[in-house]
């Protein structure tokens, strides 16, 4: 192993601002599949209400990587102008180096907080060249501070510790939004880099990944339950772990109503009839619910609607 000691504190004014909860948004669109800008200011403002201060625009859950890169642009404005001084992290992260530099440099421009990025997928790529796409979108970022988003069950890519830790020594890179069962690697990450962004990424595993030594997280279902996530880390933080747990749990009977359905869909479908939202759709080939499992939501809809006085605006 090559563990290379934290470096100095260049990145801790970002680590500090963005050590918190960021929703993941959805990129909501209209009936054809076209993005409904004025949607997606309104969601921002909702998730706002809700208590959650960061925003992580275009990743998984915001379905960038279905989208042209003028679209991914002109997501990142928009949520830039609704932001009113909420944290952003922009994800640039594509299967070209190209365009992910593009979308780093649209970031920097809007005054992102960070960019972030998946390594680059489909092509089986030798860990020097993933390294060489980190640093290049580094390059084009010009001083905006980097997050590797590190999602192996999705990207094919699985990132040793020694890995990840060889991408922390980048210049620029703050941090990693590590969504992965694997609470050891958590807490090898938090043991080895005390000061490094660890960002959970699971959101039925946040409390693990807190206790494991996350200093924040990302979540799409912090799109409908923001409220309750920000309690969770209330009660943490003051040390009535029981009390963290029992509202993880509560989140966590959500989450499997939207895993038996499909997480992006099902969250779409809350949040249309929530108000937040026109219509549930997703970019095919992302699937959007059927008529027949959108009853299996609507009861939760109506329960989190109560938190949610929230969706008037
Ligand atoms: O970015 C999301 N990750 C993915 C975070 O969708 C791959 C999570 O919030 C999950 O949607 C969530 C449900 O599994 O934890």
């Amino acid at each position: 192993m090559h563990l290379t000691a934290t470096k100095p504190d260049a990145g801790a004014p970002a680590v500090r601002r963005l050590a918190r909860l960021h929703a993941a948004l959805v990129t909501p669109y209209d009936a054809e599949e076209n993005v409904s800008e004025v949607c997606l200011s309104r969601l921002v403002g909702f998730v706002r209400r809700q208590g959650i201060e960061g925003m992580y625009v275009g990743g998984s859950t915001g379905e960038g990587l279905v989208q042209s890169a003028d679209e991914r642009l002109a997501a990142f404005e928009t949520v830039a102008e609704a932001a009113e001084g909420a944290a952003l992290i922009g994800h640039v992260g594509a299967i070209g180096t190209r365009e992910a530099r593009a979308l780093a440099k649209g970031c920097a421009a809007l005054g992102y907080d960070a960019v972030s990025a998946i390594p680059p997928i489909y092509f089986p790529h030798r860990k020097d060249a993933v390294i060489g796409y980190y640093e290049d979108i580094l390059d084009a970022a010009a001083g905006t501070p980097l997050i590797i988003y590190n999602i192996p069950a999705m990207s094919g890519v699985s990132f040793t510790l020694d890995d990840l830790a060889r991408l922390l020594a980048l210049p620029g890179v703050i941090g990693i939004k590590q969504t992965s069962i694997d609470m050891y690697q958590m807490e090898q990450l938090r043991r080895t880099f005390p000061d490094a962004l660890l960002l959970n990424g699971y959101d039925e595993m946040l409390l693990a990944g807190l206790v494991s030594g996350a200093n924040g997280g990302v979540g799409s279902t912090y799109n409908v339950m923001g409220s309750r996530y920000v309690e969770l880390l209330a009660r943490l933080g003051a040390g009535d772990v029981t009390g963290a747990a029992a509202i993880q749990s509560e989140c966590n009977a959500v989450i499997d109503e939207l895993v038996a359905v499909g997480v992006f869909p099902g969250l779409k479908y809350l949040l249309a009839r929530m108000g937040v939202i026109e219509t549930p759709v997703c970019r095919r080939p992302l699937a959007t619910l059927t008529a027949a499992t959108r009853g299996r939501l609507d009861a939760i809809a109506e329960r989190l609607s109560g938190d949610a006085a929230l969706a008037s605006e």
